[in-house]
């Protein structure tokens, strides 16, 4: 008996409601007696053939394209048989009663076949390494891509530029390692052989090397999953009107009364391809100047402060000489530094600038002026938030998608290197440490590859497919 994981598996592989063609697709070891059954003829490999599928009594269900892919050539790695039928969601449900009805009837272990669970192709493909995990979650990010540029990095994390830099760094670790390890097999020599084979200059190249691609990392995993900005500010300062300036769109109830904000209002737009999530809030103040709903939007205002990528705090420059204003800006920045995350940046943005020209000489923070009535300076906005989160436009062409487990595998192994570097360059420098740090960096990229991979991991990658896939 097979197991789950062994079992055959089939789906209906394109999405839900109607179209020209729907496919229904099955993955299964040894599937020739099988497809011969349903198909009622001999399928040749990767040919298409024009094959009538009738149900349990004779009837026709429908006329398909049938391919047959045995294995190892297929997308899974296993014998793959897809149906290519008429695109409408009741003729392809009846189609999978039939695969399935099938199945049963023969006397093999078909009669397992079960319907795939979301991913499930391509895990199968992965762990018969028709591909590695970066390429798997680049299948994922390929049919969520939400902008072009997304489904171009995608594309190229598919065809493995993302894997190709890790294995280079892999094979870089792995020699310098054995060079490692060898010395420390002749303690006496052991120095003199490090220093021969220049290892430092060796480990230096390779910290280069993990620090680029970390930071392309990092660009991958902003472009797939964006950014959330959130805009903070007292009330009245134009925090609504702003988030209706950026998307284009009446989202937010705007009025001169502070404290018309209450609940967080959250849209997404596209900056250079970048998703920004922008959230607008209730205006911050003191408790007691707010009545119990408004309240209840700043408590939920300084939730999202605390949870943003990156903080737009408001200031109104038509106040700039109103005391009790400017008293209150100072404590919110304060406040705002004690909330939000460490690595979050603060941007201070001064709003109305078509009421007053610039914010000149009254703050000497780094500022930027906007008018989110007339849009004066949205364009830099947004160059300043890129900017602000590290995106380098320049760099877009090449920018494979990547996600924010692999930003931090690749943090870690910067911090394994970084430690290798120090135990190399002490005093009386400490090989075994070394050995052990270079260990701990080819195990974390290994983690990004899939060689090594704890079990609770696959299941949340996979689980987040759509079921055909
Ligand atoms: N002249 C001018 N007025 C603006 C600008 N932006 C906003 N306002 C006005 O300022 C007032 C408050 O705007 P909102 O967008 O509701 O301000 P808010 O920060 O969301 O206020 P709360 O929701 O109460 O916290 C409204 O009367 C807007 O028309 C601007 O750029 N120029
Ligand atoms: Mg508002």
């Amino acid at each position: 008996m097979l197991s789950d994981r062994d079992a055959p598996i089939i789906a209906i592989a394109t999405p839900q409601g109607k179209g020209a063609v729907g496919v229904v697709r099955i993955s299964g070891k040894n599937l020739l007696a099988y497809v011969r059954t349903l198909c009622q003829q001999e399928l040749a490999p990767r040919r298409a053939h024009l094959v009538t599928i009738q149900d349990d009594k004779g009837e026709c269900v429908d006329q398909v394209l049938a391919l047959f892919f045995p294995a190892p050539y297929s997308y899974t790695g296993e014998d793959v048989l897809e149906l290519q039928g008429h695109g409408g969601p009741v003729v392809l449900s009846m189609l999978l009663e039939r695969c399935l009805s099938v199945a049963r009837q023969e006397n093999t272990h078909l009669r397992g076949l079960r319907t795939a669970m979301p991913g499930e192709f391509t895990q199968r493909a992965f762990m018969n390494h028709k591909m590695d995990l970066t390429q798997a979650e680049a299948v994922s990010d390929l049919i969520d891509a939400q902008t072009q540029a997304a489904v171009r990095s995608a594309g190229r994390s598919l065809v493995g530029a993302f894997s190709q830099g890790v294995e280079q760094l892999q094979d870089k670790l792995l020699r310098m390692r054995m060079l490692v390890e060898a010395s420390l097999d002749f303690p006496e020599e052991d120095i003199d052989f490090v220093t021969q084979a220049d290892v430092l200059g060796k480990l230096h190249a390779i910290r280069d090397e993990v620090n680029t691609l970390c930071e392309q990392t990092r660009q991958g995993a902003l472009l797939r999953d964006g950014m959330k900005m959130v805009i903070a500010g007292q009330p009245n300062v134009g925090k609504s009107s702003l988030l209706n300036a950026l998307t284009g769109q009446d989202l937010a109830i705007v009025t001169p009364i502070a404290g018309t904000t209450r609940d967080v209002l959250t849209h997404t737009i596209a900056i250079n391809g970048v998703p920004v999530h922008v959230v607008d809030t209730a205006g911050l103040r003191e408790a007691h100047q707010a009545d119990e709903v408004e309240q209840i939007g700043i408590s939920r205002a300084w939730a999202q402060v605390g949870d943003a990528d990156v903080v737009l705090l408001l200031h109104d420059l038509s106040r700039q000489q109103d005391l009790v204003y400017t008293q209150m800006q100072a404590d919110l920045v304060e406040r705002i530094l004690q909330h939000k995350n460490a690595q979050c940046p603060l941007l201070h943005v001064f709003n109305k600038s078509d009421v007053v020209k610039s914010a000149e000489g009254t703050n000497d923070l780094p500022s930027l002026s906007i008018s989110a009535k007339t849009g004066e300076g949205l364009a830099a906005l947004k160059d300043l938030l890129l900017h602000s989160v590290g995106w380098q436009s320049q760099h877009q062409e090449g920018v494979f998608s990547a996600r924010a487990r692999h930003v931090h595998a690749l943090e870690h192994v910067q911090a394994h290197i970084h430690r290798a570097l120090q135990s190399l360059q002490a005093t009386t420098p400490a090989l075994d440490i070394l050995a052990e740090e270079l260990r701990g960096a080819q195990q974390q990229l290994s983690v990004l590859t899939g060689t090594i991979t704890p079990d609770d991991l696959l299941g949340e990658i996979f689980s987040r497919f759509c079921i055909g896939k």
